[in-house]
């Protein structure tokens, strides 16, 4: 993990460090004299930004044709050329990186300093990196007698339906549509009705990359747009993210022609903070801290964030009483200006359900530590903004169980690890998870034990293209899309001691 140069860690980094605020100020000089422009000429709030098109059944099946028309020729072009393409894609985001983090925010009203530092640089190396394996990508040859081999050879499945959601639009789009273009599929994208724009403007501007029919791009919403598409008979795999009941419609809907389906789910992620990570100075200490709070508290919308903290009892106060003041410290402000931590929620829906989530944890009896309530931000009063929220409890109650999907965290205590692997466990998910210790046998233990596709260990959201990820439970499979060669795998990340994280 050491020296893995990867863009979210300086992300990380950039988010509250003084190191960090430095690199971002370099990244977002020439972009703050844009966000100007752009805040001008958004008059109040609530003002319309653009329209687009509300898809249907009908234009599914024009994107089909489409795909249709593309998909041989597509299929018999060579991974070189296939891989040219990708990195062209990749050289064009490169250019236009902050007019594509802008447009992100403004979409879906993460803070800037995420989408220029993570989630824009994070697509681009996902078409890096799929352009660079496809053309590693090598068949097997079996010798099943002295005359006879059987060679395995990996060929395109034709059109793939990919429906995303709206919490990481132009990195969602790229997690689906890299591979399968890398494979010589062809795509056709369902956008979150949230959050059309920027897939639509990167569509804009790497169009003329991309044979015709290739890839294909559809607005609208899930009953009207997915729906057809995920039953679309010429469709020869649908590949889904987003919450789980729409999941096991999509199943439904999949197997009236018995498609293949990839599904990535929701998840309630358990973070295990054990005695251990106390140490002489606090160092360590607080780089457990900065890791919980950093990653728990962007929006929290995310579907691997950390949001169940299990505290061992005897480091409890220490830890969250450092935990409590580095949260305090989050500011929420203008999601373009470059100093904001924390931004807006993506959408009403989604910050009416979190508001009512922190109600239901008030009626279950948590206690709430930090926040509990929205937040008027000074520019946008009536913005989506809720304030950074800590709960405690137990994990039978439901903001234990049930994906809130925002900036709140549940924590509890355990006493020893079988505790702490028990409580991280009881839960229908199995998405993310972290262990925060120093002791090797308990990492050891607990990352094995613990039922979720990705546990890291010491660190935390980090996302490398080369390393897997699975998933558990009701998560179904996450990222599973992201291999081309698919299969399931439960993908343990450990850094040693979690300096590059640039915490400090
Ligand atoms: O998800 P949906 P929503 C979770 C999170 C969030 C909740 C609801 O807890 O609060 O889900 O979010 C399309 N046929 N996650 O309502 O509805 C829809 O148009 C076909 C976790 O936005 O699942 C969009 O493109 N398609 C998650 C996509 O499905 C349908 C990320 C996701 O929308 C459809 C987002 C239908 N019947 C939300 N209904 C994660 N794991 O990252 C909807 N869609």
């Amino acid at each position: 993990f050491n020296g893995v140069a990867y863009p979210i860690q300086k992300a990380a980094a950039a988010m509250y460090t003084p190191s960090g605020q430095a690199q971002i100020r370099e990244l977002t000089d020439s972009y703050l004299k844009n966000a100007r422009i752009i805040r001008s000429t958004l008059e109040e709030y609530g003002s319309k930004i653009a329209e687009v098109p509300r898809s249907g059944k009908k234009d599914i099946d024009l994107a089909v044709q489409a795909a249709h028309k593309a998909a041989t020729r597509w299929a018999k072009t060579s991974a070189s050329q296939r891989s040219e393409i990708l990195f062209k894609i990749a050289d064009r985001m490169q250019k236009n990186l902050e007019k594509l983090a802008i447009v992100e925010t403004w979409d879906n009203g993460k803070a800037i300093r995420e989408t220029l530092a993570a989630d824009i640089p994070l697509a681009i190396d996902h078409f890096r990196y799929f352009g660079s394996v496809i053309r590693a990508e090598a068949g097997e040859i079996s010798d099943i007698d002295a005359d006879t081999v059987s060679m395995e050879v990996h060929e395109p499945l034709g059109i793939v339906g990919q429906i995303i959601p709206w919490n990481f639009p132009i990195l969602m789009l790229t997690w689906k549509m890299a591979p399968a273009l890398a494979a010589g599929n062809c795509t056709i994208i369902k956008t979150a009705e949230q959050t059309p724009i920027s897939a639509l403007i990167l569509f804009e501007l790497i169009g003329d990359l991309i044979p015709p029919g290739v890839a294909n791009i559809v607005t609208g919403f899930g009953p009207e747009a997915g729906k057809p598409l995920a039953q679309h008979p010429d469709i020869k795999k649908v590949a889904f993210t987003g919450e789980t009941t729409t999941g096991r419609l999509i199943m439904q809907y999949a197997s009236e022609n018995i498609i293949p389906v990839t599904l990535e789910l929701g998840g309630k992620s358990p973070n295990v903070f054990l005695e251990s990570v106390m140490d002489k100075d606090d160092a360590f200490l607080d780089k457990a801290v900065e890791g919980l709070v950093l990653f728990a508290f962007n929006q929290g919308e995310v579907c691997t964030c950390p949001s169940r903290a299990l505290i061992q009892e005897n480091i409890y106060d220490k830890f969250m009483e450092r935990c409590l003041t580095r949260i305090s410290a989050i500011t929420m402000d203008d999601p373009l200006d470059s100093d904001t931590m924390m931004g807006a929620q993506a959408s009403n829906d989604q910050y009416e359900k979190i508001l009512n989530y922190i109600d239901i944890g008030k009626q279950e009896g948590a206690e709430v530590l930090i926040g509990g309530e929205k937040y008027a931000n000074s520019l946008y009063p009536q913005g989506y903004y809720i304030k950074p929220t800590v709960f405690k409890g137990h994990n039978k109650m439901r903001i234990f169980q049930e994906e809130i999907f925002g900036p709140v965290l549940s924590v509890t205590t355990f006493k020893d690890q079988d505790e702490a692997l028990k409580i991280a466990n009881d839960t229908t998910y199995g998405l993310g998870s972290g262990v925060w210790t120093r002791d090797i046998h308990q990492m050891q233990l607990l990352s094995r034990g613990i039922e979720a596709g990705r546990v890291w260990c010491n660190c935390y959201h980090a996302y490398p293209a080369h390393a897997s990820f699975g998933g558990y439970k009701k998560s179904v499979d996450f990222l599973q899309e992201q291999s081309i060669q698919e299969n399931t795998k439960k993908g343990i990340m450990i850094a040693t001691l979690f300096k590059d994280i640039g915490c400090h």
